[in-house]
Order: structure tokens, then sequence, then C-alpha cells
């Protein structure tokens, strides 16, 4: 395969060269591209150097598969040149993902929809991808009514500014911003830009892209995304209301028994998820499983997982391979 990373100099694009090689995806030539700024660079890949090049080389390079993560504008204008000249593109940027021709694709719950035409394919948003990675095995057996969701999410979502910005208020160094507050000791209600009907963007594509991805419009997501001083790994509070009751061993069982997820649930022992636990890994882990005593049929949990991995180049990859396996590429 020929394999073009898009944004491989950004935080989520080296992750995806990580996974890429831990996994053995097998790349006979691999494209490295970045912005104007990089061009001529050269980075390592399982020890050899790559030269980075521009968007306009990589087009005229033909890979057949393109991981991109170099934002939404670049996405906007370049997926669709390489999508051109018969290039699959797999898109971790929010601008294909409401797109009603394109598939938003998390491999483990709708990866069947893929078919060989599909040439820009859609990675969700981070938050998104460990929400319904738990949600679906018990949507399938119980049927989710209302979810509602509040997260506490690192700042590596937001980029090597915000990493930067922590950082640097911890060594009490004084630098730039990416966000209008401080972040060490703080919490900021505020992921991504504020929409005219008072949620932020973060929080619409947690209520939007679940449904998509399960492709039911049935039940409902309402979210508020936080940002708080963690390095990497995002959290979620999760209270969903199902149509049918459960059980709480049944419901164990069934996220235990999902590819990709792993309970870490014991009171007795402080076992939970947490973000200094999930980091560096591929699973969504599911925690603090209990029934809310206060509605009938409702669960209450506790999600974390690498939002760089999973979130991103994780789920982005094991697209590639999915397509690889199913010789649609
Ligand atoms: P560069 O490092 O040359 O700026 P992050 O999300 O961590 O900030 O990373 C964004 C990634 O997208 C980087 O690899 C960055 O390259 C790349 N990028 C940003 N803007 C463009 C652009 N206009 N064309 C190509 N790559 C871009
Ligand atoms: C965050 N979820 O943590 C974001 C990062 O739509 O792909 C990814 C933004 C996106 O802020």
């Amino acid at each position: 395969m020929k394999v073009a990373v898009v944004g491989a100099t950004g935080m989520v694009g080296e992750v995806m060269l990580k996974v890429l090689a831990e996994r053995n995806f097998p790349i006979t030539e691999l494209v490295l591209v970045a912005s104007e700024r990089s061009v001529g660079k050269t980075m390592e890949y399982e020890g050899k150097e790559h030269v980075i090049i521009g968007l306009a080389d990589a087009v005229a390079a033909r890979p057949q598969i393109a991981l991109f993560s170099a934002g939404g504008d670049t996405s906007m204008v370049w997926a669709p040149k390489f999508a051109e000249v018969g290039t699959t593109v797999i898109d971790n940027s929010s601008a294909w993902r409401m797109d009603q021709t394109k598939k938003l694709i998390v491999p483990e719950i709708n990866a069947q929809e893929l078919t060989a035409s599909d040439k820009i394919i859609a990675n969700p948003n981070c938050s998104t991808i460990q929400l319904v990675m738990a949600l679906a095995p018990l949507h399938k057996k119980y049927k989710m009514k209302r979810v509602i969701v509040s997260t506490y999410q690192s700042v590596s979502g937001t980029g090597v500014k915000a990493v930067r910005q922590l950082e640097n208020e911890i060594a009490g160094i004084e630098g730039e911003m990416a966000y209008p507050y401080p972040i060490s000791r703080n919490a900021l209600p505020h992921c991504d830009v504020f929409m005219e009907n008072g949620y932020t963007k973060e929080e619409m594509k947690l209520a939007r892209e679940p449904q998509k991805i399960l492709d039911d419009r049935t039940f409902s997501v309402s979210a508020t995304a936080v940002r708080i001083p963690t390095a990497g790994g995002h959290s979620e509070s999760v209270n969903v209301e199902f149509e049918n009751d459960f059980t709480l061993s049944d419901v164990r069982r069934l996220l235990n028994d999902s590819a990709g997820v792993t309970v870490q649930d014991n009171p007795d022992t402080n076992t939970y998820p947490m973000p200094i636990y999930a980091h560096d890994k591929d699973e969504v882990f599911v925690g603090r499983i209990r029934r809310d005593e206060t509605q009938r049929n409702t669960l209450n949990m506790w999600i974390v997982s690498d939002n760089l991995r999973k979130g991103a180049a994780t789920n982005a990859v094991q697209i590639a391979e999915y397509l690889l396996k199913n010789s649609l590429v």
C-alpha cells in the first residue's frame, strides 16, 4: 500500500505513524505531508528518514490511502482532490462527518457500511468514538431513549499549543495561550467554538454524530463538554435511559464482550477508568456502572479513552485495515 499521512507533523499525525508501525500496516511507500512550513524537513518512520512534501505533490503521488489530520479547512479543499485521483481518504477532521454523502465510521460498529466507492470516509470526533463504543452494545439490547453526557476533556484534544499552555502554567512560565483562560487548576465549560444555540461545537458533535453512526434518530443526546487540565485522555460521565430494563451484570457482560471495550469496575478495590491508565492504550474503558435510582431503566457509567489513539489515530488506521482486508482499496 502506498499510504499518505496528511498532517504528519501534528499531534494526531504522529500517533497515526506510531499506530501504523505498531500494527504492521503493510506500507510499501509512505508519503508524509504537512504545511509549507514543514516541506523539505525529514521525519523518521521505522528507522528510515522521509522527506515531508506538500499537498499538491502528494496528490500527484496518487497514494491508495490518505490518512488526513490537518484540520477541517485542509480536508475540505484537499480530500476531494485526492479522491479524484482514486485515493481513499480517511479524514479525522469535522469537515465531512455530517455530509449525507459520506460515511462516519467506528469499525467495531458500522464498518460494514463501507464500499469501494467511498472515497472520503469520516472519522468521528474523539469524544463521540469512546461514547458510542460503550453505547452501541447496550443500545442493541435495551434500545436507548436519551443520553446525557458531561465530558472531562484533556488539552491534547485542542493541539500542541494547548499542551504547551498547560506545561507553561505548571512550570510558571508565561507563554502563548490556547484558551481564553488559564487551564491549570481550572475547568473550562468550553470545548471548540460556541454556536448560535448556546451549545459548543463539541457538544453538538456529541449530539449528532452518535445518531449517524448507529443509524438511528430515535434517541437523543444532550452534552456538556468541559476542558480540564489533564495532558491526555478524555473522560465522560454518562447517563442513559433505555426503553427496556437491564440487569447490571448483563450490562457488564455486554460491555466486556464488546471488541475494544474493557470494564474496569470494582469499588472494593478503587478500580475505575482514569486517563492516566488509558494513556497509550487502544481500548475504551468503562466503570462506575450503576443504576440511576431516580428513574426507570436508567444507567450511569464513566467512560475513559486515549483521545489521540481510539479517539483519532487508531480508529482511522482500523478503517484502513478494514478497507484492505475487504479489498475495498
Ligand atoms: P505543520 O506542522 O507544517 O504546521 P496539530 O493539529 O497538532 O496542530 O497539527 C496539524 C497538522 O496539520 C500539522 O502536521 C500541520 O503541519 C498540518 N497542516 C496545517 N495546515 C496545513 C496546510 N494548510 N496544509 C498541509 N498541512 C497542514
Ligand atoms: C477536543 N474533540 O478534544 C476535540 C478534538 O472535531 O476532530 C477533535 C476535534 C474534532 O477538543
